[in-house]
Order: C-alpha cells, then structure tokens, then sequence
C-alpha cells in the first residue's frame, strides 16, 4: 500500500469570547484537516492545530509521506518527535506560549497528525478502530466539562456571527449557570474551571459555588495557567482543600517545575494534598525526571496532538504508572476529528484514569466537519464506534465552508493577547505572576 496524495485544509471554526489567563478567544478557532490517500483507496484523515503556520509545517512533510507505505512511515518520521527547529531543547515549556504556538513542539504537532491519519488508513485496511490497533483498555471515555469566564457573544463575525448560547459569565453565579447547562445537555460527571481571569478570591467563590451546585461526588478542577505567585497557589489550595480534594486537582497554578514543588511543599506543610497537575510546566519527556525529582506535579496532562502522538502517549502512561504519577488529557478549541483521536488514544492508554478535558461544547454543529454531524456524548462519555479507523469521515461540503470561512477571517494563529487588546483593554499584557 502507498500513501499517493497528502491534502491539508485549513479550517475556521466559530469560538466564543472565552477567557484564560492568555486572553481572550478570537472569533474563529483555526484547525487544520489531514487528508492522506493511498494507491487502493483508503483515506485517513486527523486533525491538528490550525493557522499558517501549522499548515505550512503540514505541507513540508508531503515528500517523506507521498509515495511511503503508511504501515512504515510514522517509524520513519520518528526523529520528527525530538526534532527542535529553534536549536534551543533547553526549555520546551508552554508557560509563554498557548499550545499549537510552540516552536518546539512543531515535529511532535506534525508527527501527531500524520501518525493518526496512518492509524485511521491502517484501521480501515484491516478492518478494526484504532484503539484496537494500539490496545484496547475501555470502550468509552469519560470527559469533562470545560467552563470559561466569557463575555458575551457566541464567536463569528460578520454576517457569520453566532447566537450565544451561554451568554455573559464573569460572576459564580452565571459560571454555575453555565455549568448547570453543560451537564443538562452533555451529561459530564467531572469539572474543569479555567481561571486565571479574575481575582483569586473570586475565583474560589466560584469554585464554592460550583461545589454547593454539584456536591461532594463531583470531581472539580481549577487551572489558571501560571496565574498566580507560589504564595496565591498555596493560599488557593488551602481555601479548595475540600472541592479539589474529591478527586479533583490544582491544575498550573504558578509556573515552571520550581514553582509547582514550591507550591506542593507548601501545600504539604498546611496538610494539603490535592494533587498538582500540569500541561503548562510538564510539556514534554524531557521535563519528567526533574518534576518527578521535585515532586512538582502528581499528574500530567498529555496531548497527542504535541506530545508527538498516540503511542507517545501511551508511552507516557507507562512512564507516569512507574514513577507513581496520575494522568489527564489537555484539550484545546477542537471539532470531531480530534475529539475522536482523543477518544481512542484515551481508550487505549489504561492508566489514564481522569476524565479527559475537552473544549468540544465550545465548538458549534455549524462547523463540525465529521459527516453526519456532532460526534455524542452519553453520560459525558464518548463510546468508541465500532467501526474501522478512527470511526469517523469527512464531510466535503462542510469541510469547503470552513475553508471558505478560513480563506475571509483575517486570522492566521492563534493571538489570545491582540483580542484582549482589540476587545477588552487596549493596554493589557500577560503578567506573570498576575496575583
Ligand atoms: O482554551 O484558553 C484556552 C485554554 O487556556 C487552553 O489554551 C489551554 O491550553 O486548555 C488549556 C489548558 O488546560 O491549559
Ligand atoms: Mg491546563
């Protein structure tokens, strides 16, 4: 079998004015779809972060991949996981950087995407998903809901602009609401506040408010990403023990691996200990031993889509069992494909015992490229289907509107601080620490 035509698409997909300690969303999110074709017929497809950038870097594998048999060439593309195109491995951290933007994770964002494409083309020939490909350890996967501080609006722009279905959440009382409807409708068991935004007082508020709302069973999780000063993180803690100490956990609440094992010792002497979980610090094998040595994170997040893939990140699950660490998944802005890709790396990865975060809730039936339309939520969980490959196809007619909707939006990356400015404050930055 050979690989005879590689298509990347660059899609826009409409995404509200949500908040995070980077800025705020811009109108459209941008993704990429992979499309590889081979000699008899079969497609695989993935997808990956999206802008120019991301498809250019897409577009420059297409002579190692054209013409290459797919049960070979992820081996092949392997070195593309260590690669580092700045010459500088020092610090891979995402602490400056939102994901999809990071220089360093370039060759893992594009082995990911060509990997998962070969597991849906190999799925296909042999007749199996991929999960089953890779191991199969459950059928479906449990994921979390994901609320934001918003303002109002429902992203697009123009003549595309959406209807806002959560409407304005800046207080504890309209995050509760926006939660409360979240669950109605996707059926989610575990929690993930972003913060970052407000005032940490406000922020625990919220959090308490979510506690009363949902109760003690619930998993709840906060991540402000590296908002806070090790001092904020340990005051945070200590007010959360009780809401993040059910099974949830404190999710980058300062930055780098010093200030994590700062933040858990100091948790540690104030006889705290929710557990610190990171996919800001942590980002990368290379971060492992010395957070490990630190004890600076109890759980990692992975991500196929920059952890270069899903066999890396099974390799993660072995690595985080032996040294005691848990494991969660890291999502950002994403339609079906990944949300898939998600599902069956999560499926086959069994020491991933969290839920999984996932911004798919975000995302709007509109732009949803998978053919047949959302991909289904029971319960919170995604079931795997059985069906070859990824379980999923494309369909070209939305697949031609997001490209359309791409091809007129004026953006080409992703720029939480240029909309915090266009929007919001003219003047802002990202200060880190904030508080
Ligand atoms: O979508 O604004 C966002 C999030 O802040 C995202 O960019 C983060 O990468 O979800 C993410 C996280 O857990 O840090
Ligand atoms: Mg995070």
């Amino acid at each position: 079998m050979k690989i005879v035509e590689l298509r990347v698409h660059k899609v826009a997909i409409a995404d509200p004015p949500l908040r995070s300690s980077y800025g705020l969303h811009a109108p459209y999110a941008l993704r990429c779809i992979l499309e590889l074709k081979t000699d008899d017929g079969f497609t695989g497809i993935a997808e990956a972060h999206g802008g120019d950038a991301q498809g250019a870097a897409l577009e420059s594998v297409r002579g190692q991949v054209v013409g290459a048999d797919p049960f070979q060439v992820i081996n092949r593309l392997g070195p593309l996981v260590e690669a580092d195109p700045t010459g500088n491995s020092a610090d891979r951290s995402q602490t400056f950087l939102v994901p999809g933007e990071n220089p360093y994770d370039t060759g893992a964002r594009v082995f990911s995407a060509v990997e998962t494409a070969c597991f849906d083309i190999i799925g296909k020939a042999v007749g199996k998903p991929v999960c089953d490909l890779l191991g199969r350890a459950r059928d479906e996967v449990p994921f979390s809901a994901y609320p934001f501080y918003k303002h109002a609006g429902g992203g697009g722009e123009g003549d595309d602009k959406r209807e806002d279905e959560y409407g304005e959440c800046l207080s504890p009382e309209t995050i509760v609401r926006q939660v409360v409807q979240m669950r109605k409708q996707y059926g989610f068991a575990s929690f993930k506040f972003k913060g970052g935004v407000l005032e940490p007082d406000i922020e625990v508020e919220t959090m308490k408010a979510l506690y009363r709302e949902l109760g003690p069973d619930v998993p709840l999780r906060i991540d402000p990403n590296s908002a806070w000063t090790v001092e904020t993180s340990i005051r945070v803690g200590i007010a959360l023990k009780e809401e993040l100490g059910r099974g949830g956990y404190l999710e980058d609440p300062t930055a780098d691996i010093a200030g994590m094992a700062a933040v858990r010792r100091g948790l540690l002497k104030a006889g705290v200990d929710t557990p610190l979980a990171s996919n800001v610090a942590v980002t990368g094998f290379g971060d492992i031993p010395e957070s490990v040595k630190q004890d600076a994170v109890q759980i990692v997040l992975c991500d196929h889509h920059y952890w270069g893939g899903m066999r890396q990140v099974q390799h993660l699950g072995k690595l985080c069992k032996t040294f005691g660490l848990g494991m969660s998944m890291h999502s950002n802005s994403h339609l079906g494909i990944s949300l898939m890709a998600m599902a069956h790396v999560a499926a086959a990865t069994p020491h991933l015992s969290y839920a999984c975060d996932t911004h798919y809730p975000w995302s709007q039936a509109k732009d949803e490229v998978v053919l047949g339309g959302r991909i289904k939520f029971v319960n919170g969980c995604v079931k795997i289907p059985n069906k070859p490959g990824l379980g999923v196809e494309l369909d070209y007619d939305q697949l031609a509107r997001g490209v359309e909707r791409y091809a007129k939006c004026p953006y080409r990356k992703r720029d939480d601080t240029a909309e915090m400015r266009k929007h919001v404050d003219p003047n802002w930055k990202r200060v880190l620490p904030r508080w």
